[in-house]
């Protein structure tokens, strides 16, 4: 268990264009986590591919790039005390449908493809770094105190 794990978390277009960043922000900050990298960007079909590189071959494949690559997305990085699995249970079951309530996708999610935001998986070892490094530069994270620290992670 590390204090200072970090989890690679992204909104997908559906969720930017739904105007669900800032809730999004919310839960995490809410939950005592840490914000220590952000971007907002548009994945061209490269990136998108290099991304998702573990579903290449797949049937949802094709779709899952197309979706991805339709609109903005927001890029981040989140610490805190065990990140990748908490931020994990707070995202919820990948089918919306399927998803509890109180889960972000659960709360916000449509159906399979729009599913409002993705985030790393805690069952794939070096799934983190590997998507971190897609999306950003080492110089691009930050490193500070808050002055809350002692009260949380
Ligand atoms: P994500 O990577 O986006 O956070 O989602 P996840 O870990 O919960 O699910 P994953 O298995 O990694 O699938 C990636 C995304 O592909 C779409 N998907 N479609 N059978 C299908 O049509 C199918 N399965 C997965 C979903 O949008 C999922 O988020
Ligand atoms: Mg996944």
């Amino acid at each position: 268990m590390h204090y200072d794990e970090r989890t690679f978390v992204m909104v997908k277009p559906d969720g930017v264009q739904r105007g669900l960043i800032g809730e999004i922000i919310s839960r995490f900050e809410d939950r005592g986590l840490k914000l220590v990298g952000a971007k907002a960007l548009t994945l061209d079909e490269e990136l998108a591919s290099e991304h998702y590189s573990e579903h290449q071959g797949k049937d949802f494949f094709d779709d899952l790039i197309d979706f991805i690559t339709s609109g903005p997305v927001f890029a981040m990085v989140w610490e805190g005390k065990d990140a990748t699995r908490q931020v994990r249970r707070m995202v919820g079951a990948t089918d919306p449908g399927e998803a509890a309530p109180g889960t972000i996708r659960g709360d916000y999610g449509l159906d399979l493809g729009r599913n409002v935001i993705h985030a790393s998986d805690h069952e794939d070892e070096g799934a983190n770094a590997r998507e971190t490094s897609v999306f950003f530069d080492d110089d691009e994270l930050l490193n500070y105190e808050q002055a809350t620290d002692k009260w949380r992670y």
